[in-house]
């Protein structure tokens, strides 16, 4: 993409509105522009995170056996009284009514649409288990939107929902999405410590709470310091497979095992950690998984046949992470004075091209002749090649944070190299274009 022609609006001074870094970052990058509070458009670069971590999200719940449904973000009212959440979800469901003054609402959460879906559709034990998840816009109209997309009221989550015949079948989903809660964040380079957590409005009594620690957090937690030294990539691509039952249960102990609590259950009379060994830090809540057994599945009729001719209501879980609050809390965890530090698994462009002087006819051949060679062996590569300053361009680029930058200019034309420079480490070095596009590829 040539940043000449991209869209790509960006903001040089710091817009009073944006509290915390990565608000301000996503503003003066032009990832995002609000619309209304609490709810944002996604500009082109912004729009390519969004997706990135989508992907990450995606892969890892398909791993796992869950299988991508799609279900709309309108939800009649009347499913929601089947299940008596209606009245109870109070000022944060957005009520609508159509033309011919049907109740309606747009979803905050999608427990009762999935319950209503499989019951009608599996009938019998054998079905079982299965796990159907989305990914799709929420909106809840919180009391107080703030932070740019970490809280807003339009939101983009990943929502799953497992069934199950019996408790033991419906721990074991639990622990397959744990898992796969703990990969997916690895994968994006994020600490995410799970932490025994409230219910709240979605109910049951097995929740965590998936917090990564950030200044900027909106949750006060309370953890052992062993947590943050663990080894969070322990499970490799082909872990689901090759382990069983008790593995996953073992797993899920072993990051389960020390003291973590939000500030809502923590009690320091109850705390087995020393209070000055005990971390006090902030979080952000980047998911959330919760059993909650027939809490659905009675009120809403949804019960299969057993092979002995009774019959027994679905046992069941729902599994949320916060796809656009990620992208802030990746921002909170990887930034600088400079801007943002994509890591690699998530970057919008794995490399900003820079040629220095966008007038010289030399560099000109030679950037777009980089860009070629780029593109061609499938990089996704951003090109500056508009009529800038070079303090503008380096500017820029530090500013959206690509994790590499190719430079070239006119003396490393006449030396016959281009500049490389990492933008997590700064480290910088003259290389021949083949080595430095080999250092990019790998
Ligand atoms: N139905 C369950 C799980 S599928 C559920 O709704 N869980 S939740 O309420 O915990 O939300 C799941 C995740 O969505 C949260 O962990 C959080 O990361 C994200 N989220 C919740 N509210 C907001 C919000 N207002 N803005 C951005 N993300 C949010």
């Amino acid at each position: 993409m040539r940043l000449s022609q991209y869209f790509l609006p960006l903001i040089r001074e710091n817009p009073n509105e944006a509290q915390i870094v990565s608000h301000r970052l996503m503003l003066r990058a032009g990832m995002v522009r609000q619309s209304a509070a609490g709810i944002y458009s996604w500009l082109p670069l912004g729009l390519r995170v969004l997706k990135r971590v989508e992907q990450i999200v995606r892969e890892e719940q398909d791993r796992t056996g869950a299988q991508e449904i799609l279900m709309p973000t309108i939800q009649p009212a009347d499913l929601w009284r089947e299940s008596g959440r209606y009245d109870d979800y109070g000022e944060e469901m957005l009520r609508i009514r159509d033309r011919h003054e049907r109740e309606m609402l747009y979803g905050p959460t999608n427990e009762e649409m999935v319950t209503a879906i499989v019951r009608d559709a599996i009938k019998s034990y054998r079905d079982l288990p299965k796990n159907l998840y989305h990914i799709q816009w929420k909106f809840r109209d919180e009391v107080r939107p703030r932070f740019g997309v970490m809280r807003g009221r339009e939101f983009l989550m990943k929502d799953a929902y497992s069934f199950d015949l019996d408790a033991a079948g419906a721990k074991h989903s639990y622990n397959k999405m744990f898992v796969a809660y703990l990969r997916t964040f690895a994968r994006m380079g994020l600490k995410a410590i799970p932490m025994r957590a409230e219910t709240g409005p979605i109910g049951g009594d097995l929740s965590h709470e998936f917090q990564v620690l950030a200044e900027t957090g909106e949750s006060e937690v309370f953890v052992h310091p062993d947590y943050l030294e663990m080894d969070w990539e322990s499970f490799d691509d082909g872990w689901y497979q090759a382990s069983g039952r008790d593995a996953l249960e073992a797993a899920v102990a072993h990051f389960t095992g020390l003291y973590a609590a939000t500030g809502d259950i923590h009690d320091p009379a109850q705390c087995p950690v020393p209070a000055d060994k005990l971390v006090t830090a902030r979080g952000i809540e980047v998911g959330q998984t919760f059993y909650f057994g027939t809490k659905y599945s009675v009120p809403m009729g949804a019960v299969v046949n057993l092979a002995d001719g009774r019959s027994a209501p679905l046992e069941m879980g729902s599994y949320g992470i916060g796809v656009s609050r990620l992208v802030g809390a990746l921002i909170e965890a990887n930034h600088d004075d400079g801007g943002i530090i994509w890591p690699d698994s998530v970057a919008p462009f794995r490399v900003g091209l820079i040629n220095l002087r966008a007038g010289d006819a030399k560099c000109a051949v030679a950037a777009d002749e980089l860009y070629a060679r780029l593109s061609d062996r499938g990089i996704e590569v951003l090109y500056d090649d508009r009529d800038e300053s070079p303090g503008a361009k380096f500017a820029t680029m530090d500013l959206i944070g690509l994790p590499w930058q190719l430079i070239v200019g006119p003396r490393g034309i006449a030396a016959g190299t281009v500049e490389l420079k990492n933008r997590r480490s700064g480290e910088r070095l003259e290389l021949a274009a083949e080595a430095a596009l080999q250092r990019i590829a790998t």
